[in-house]
């Protein structure tokens, strides 16, 4: 992904301790690792504090701010990142304190991540959204040093009837906003068109979410044979796809999968990549996709539902999918199956679980669906495959006046079939 040839950017990573018990820091710095990592990053050292509330100056505390300068200088740091993110005041403060090196935080670098991830135009588009969020109330803090040499008089000085630089840029980066959001309008009016139409053919839409990392596109490609890039690294799936999928019994679903989730997800991401999210937030039903080998597994489930809560999908239909089941051992399995005895363990890898999973599908889209029995005339032919295509089929009779069904229709095809119930 990257050119070797360029010497990879030196990260130092630092973080602050809270005594969280769910997300321990050094899990925490791990992920963070990954995520320098998967942005073409190499991690040189990491710095921790404990500290119960982040300073408000400077993040962690002064003799802490000394010590990272000192570290940054010895391990020819090219980059500080933070795990958290910083307020401006914040970052400002770092910059001046620090010198020399890049304050960035984990909220830059997901950004930063996105950008190079980010294939279609909407996708460019949402980050570039995302990014002048994340910019607009940090310009001070970023470019003061510029702006104070703007002041200074010479060109670039003389602009407007007493605005000042900041308010300039501030100014063109809230027309930014706009122009992105405008472009962002259309192409996204295109997804709305896609939509309405897989609503209108009330296909029952299946929605992929999880942790990043999880297996969500490998999940996609196993049932689908789809071609999705699938790969060991922090959101390598930005762009939603989705794809029609027959299950054993006849029925035909879509199956969506789309952009993972991270603990600590930015709140700018999370709203630029509204329309995108919107593919989980209007499904029938949302497959939580979970790396159940993942030593963070039940803080990335939390970390998950909280964004689903965010998104409003907390309240759809769920089944817990826990992949990368030919990890784990027997006994953890027998554990975890007693826990979670709703779960589904499922390997995108070796197929293994892939069956139990589609059964599952189809019992919740039977619990979905209303019970009906209808005479269809020969003439009306269409119907019989409508409700072969879309519905279950529980019986099927040819009889003198026509084609007697029960059926498990979904409740949005009931009013096609209602002067025919019998
Ligand atoms: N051992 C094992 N590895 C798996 C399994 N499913 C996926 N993987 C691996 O896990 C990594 C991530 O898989 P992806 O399908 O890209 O995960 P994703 O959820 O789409 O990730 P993002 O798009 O980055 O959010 C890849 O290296 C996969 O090969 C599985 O069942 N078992
Ligand atoms: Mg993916």
């Amino acid at each position: 992904m990257h050119d070797t040839a360029v010497p990879a950017e030196r990260a130092l990573l630092v973080g602050i301790d809270r005594g969280a018990a769910e997300w321990p820091l050094e899990e925490s710095l791990a992920e963070l690792g990954r995520l320098v990592d998967t942005d073409g990053a190499e991690v040189v050292g990491t710095l921790s504090q404990r500290l119960s509330t982040p300073n408000a100056r400077t993040f962690i505390g002064k003799g802490k701010v000394v010590e990272v300068a000192t570290a940054a200088r010895a391990l020819a740091a090219d980059v500080v990142v933070f795990d958290d993110e910083l307020s401006p005041t914040q970052q400002s403060n770092l910059e001046k304190e620090i010198g020399d090196v890049k304050i960035i935080d984990r909220t830059a670098l997901i950004l930063d991540i996105f950008a190079l991830h980010a294939t279609s135009r909407e996708g460019r588009l949402q980050v570039r959204l995302a990014q002048s969020q994340y910019l607009l109330p940090r310009l001070r803090g970023m470019w003061s040093h510029l702006a104070s040499n703007r002041m200074g008089g010479g060109v670039g000085s003389r602009f407007g009837e007493g605005e000042s630089q900041l308010e300039v840029d501030r100014r063109m980066v809230r027309k930014r906003i706009g122009s992105i959001k405008a472009e962002l309008g259309k192409v996204q009016g295109e997804r709305v068109t896609q939509r309405k139409a897989r609503m209108a053919s009330a296909l029952f839409k299946v929605a992929l979410a999880g942790y990043t990392n999880a297996g969500k596109s490998s999940l996609l490609n196993a049932l689908t044979g789809a071609d999705v890039l699938a790969y060991d690294k922090l959101f390598a799936t930005l762009d939603s796809t989705t794809r029609r999928l027959v299950l054993p019994e006849g029925r035909e679903i879509t199956l969506t999968d789309t952009v993972g989730f991270i603990q600590k997800l930015p709140t700018t991401l999370v709203e630029a990549f509204k329309s995108t999210l919107d593919e989980i937030s209007q499904a029938d039903l949302i497959l939580h996709m979970v790396d159940v080998s993942a030593p963070q597994r039940d803080a990335q489930m939390q970390a998950v539902q909280e964004v689903l809560e965010q998104i409003g999908a907390h309240g759809l239909a769920q089944v817990l999918v826990f992949n990368k089941c030919d990890l784990l051992d027997e006994d953890v399995r027998e554990t975890l199956a007693a826990r979670f005895p709703q779960a589904v363990f499922v390997s995108a890898l070796t197929g293994e679980g892939i069956d139990g999973l589609t059964t599952r599908i189809e019992q919740v889209m039977a619990a979905a669906s209303v019970l009906l029995s209808v005479l269809v005339p020969y003439a009306s032919g269409s119907l019989v495959q409508l409700a072969h295509e879309r519905c279950s089929v529980v019986s099927e009779h040819f009889t003198e006046d026509g084609v007697a069904l029960q059926l498990q229709a979904p409740p949005a095809l009931v009013s096609r079939f209602e002067a025919y119930t019998v």
